[in-house]
């Protein structure tokens, strides 16, 4: 059994480890660089070790570090996050060799699962549906001009080493080609060291749906359904939701076990998303994340399952906790990631210093955040400040209560995108469950309705700012923007 658990990751993650750890009687070792001395995951463990200087490459990523600090502090295991080192087939490796269990898929299957085109040709052979395109890399301008004509225009060209949509090429004819192709294979090599692109099929404005797969070290794999990101910008998911409005229970039932029967075929330990496009009701394989994601609490609030805890106990060796036919998905449940980015100035990155803080609570509300009053986010890492997540019996209800969470939701001191998620949960389009992945650029009103509802708040904090002393303040604003949010709606 584990006794030790360090964990590789910052923020908001690390200290969700660390919750499951404490309810499993495990020991926690934090590791943070000299910009998270007083962060608070640095607090909540058991154990914290600085491991370097604030650049990511220069502790977060720094494998020889983070393994000597797992040894010398006794650690028995190193749960890797999100980011960072998670899907490093190197670091899985390094641990395997060191004698640490690594809380995640082998190093052979990061491997396979990192090269997207290896990826892709797997998942055929274990029968899961992919997006018409190339079963191996393109390396010259005939052989994707051929493949384009076959399976015809517009087509996508992404890097073989990437994933998450960065240096992906649309091209709408054989014109586009040749400096498309060129341009990826650029991409690809100083991005990725690997200069190898592949093409698919570009399929216009899909949804982006994601199951939740969890495989042990005895053959069994599961899904705990499915979750929708389509709600993205710029490659950054925004929100979050499970169940997805375009799923059916059969089609969740046949994707699923789909997905889980792929896991158990590459023999996949840990938890694992396997993501889709979702298009003119069809699913597309597009690729593994072989990490707990980010968002992994939506699916969490509708089936009741700690995936952490799962992660721990597969990486111990023990069998899943439940079976397929026991896992049942209860109500609906929505993320907000609350971002310190300026939502008025294209969301450019805000860090600073959180000068007042006050989170939303009561019935069906979750928060993982990382900050607390008067911490200061600092500029070497994501800005993610927290990750708000409501449940609700069904969606409108989910919906009506993220709107309440938003408004009690106070922070002062550094712009942050509340504004836009309020703004999205008053969308039409959006409350009626019509979602795709180009959302924000084709909704063209959400911007300026999301400056109107600022416009309206702005006199509130004005009326308030008399008020010297933080915590009157904020509990003040928190009252005052639940009447406004009334006003608003009658
Ligand atoms: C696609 C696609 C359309 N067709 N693949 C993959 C990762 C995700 N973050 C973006 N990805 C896409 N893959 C096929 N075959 C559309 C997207 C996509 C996208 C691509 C390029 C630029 C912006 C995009 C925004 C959303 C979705």
């Amino acid at each position: 059994m584990i006794n030790k658990i360090l964990i590789a990751n910052r923020g908001e993650i690390a200290i969700r480890v660390m919750r499951a750890c404490r309810e499993m009687g495990i020991l926690s070792v934090a590791v943070y660089s000299e910009a998270d001395k007083e962060a608070l995951f640095t607090k909540y463990a058991n154990e914290a070790y600085c491991i370097g200087p604030p650049p990511a490459t220069a502790s977060y990523l720094n494998i020889r570090k983070v393994i000597e600090t797992a040894k010398e502090s006794r650690a028995d295991a190193i749960h890797p996050g999100y980011g960072f080192l998670a899907e490093n087939p190197k670091f899985a490796r390094a641990c395997e060799e060191e004698g640490l269990k690594f809380i995640g898929p082998s190093s052979r299957v990061l491997e396979l699962m990192g090269d997207k085109v290896a990826a892709r040709r797997e998942m055929v052979k274990a029968g899961v549906p992919v997006v018409p395109g190339t079963d191996e890399c393109v390396a010259e301008f005939g052989q994707a001009r051929d493949i384009a004509n076959k399976i015809g225009y517009p087509v996508i060209i992404k890097p073989s080493g990437g994933g998450g949509g960065i240096g992906m090429t649309i091209v709408m004819n054989e014109g586009e080609l040749a400096k498309a192709l060129e341009s990826t294979q650029a991409i690809a090599t100083t991005t990725f060291g690997l200069c190898d692109v592949y093409i698919e099929k570009y399929l216009s404005n899909p949804r982006h749906i994601e199951f939740q797969l969890l495989g042990d070290s005895h053959g069994n794999a599961i899904h705990l359904g499915e979750r929708e990101c389509s709600i993205q910008r710029r490659h950054q998911k925004l929100i979050e939701e499970s169940p997805s409005t375009a799923v059916t229970p059969a089609m969740r039932a046949k994707m699923g076990e789909i997905a889980a029967n792929a896991a158990r075929f590459v023999g996949y330990e840990g938890a694992g998303t396997m993501e889709f496009l979702f298009s003119n009701g069809r699913f597309y394989f597009l690729e593994v994340n072989a990490r707990v994601q980010v968002e992994h609490p939506v699916t969490e609030m509708v089936t009741g399952v700690d995936i952490v805890k799962e992660q721990i106990r597969i990486a111990s060796g023990l069998p899943l906790s439940i079976k397929q036919e026991e896992v049942r998905m209860n109500g609906s449940a929505i993320e907000c990631r609350i971002n310190a980015e300026d939502p008025l100035n294209d969301f450019v990155p805000t860090p600073g210093k959180i000068k007042g803080y006050h989170s939303p609570g009561g019935t069906g509300i979750r928060v993982d955040s990382g900050v607390y009053t008067s911490y200061t986010i600092p500029p070497f890492y994501d800005p993610m400040i927290s990750k708000l997540i409501v449940w609700g019996r069904d969606r409108n209800e989910a919906i009506t209560r993220m709107r309440r969470a938003l408004y009690e939701y106070i922070i002062v001191g550094i712009k942050n995108n509340i504004p836009f998620h309020k703004a999205v949960m008053e969308n039409p389009r959006f409350v009626k469950g019509e979602l795709g992945t180009h959302f924000i650029d084709s909704e063209t009103t959400l911007m300026d309705d999301m400056k109107r509802m600022m416009e309206r708040e702005k006199p509130l904090e004005e009326k308030l700012s008399h008020l010297s002393e933080e915590k009157r303040r904020i509990a003040a604003i928190s009252a005052v923007a639940a009447i406004t949010q009334m006003h608003r709606q009658t």
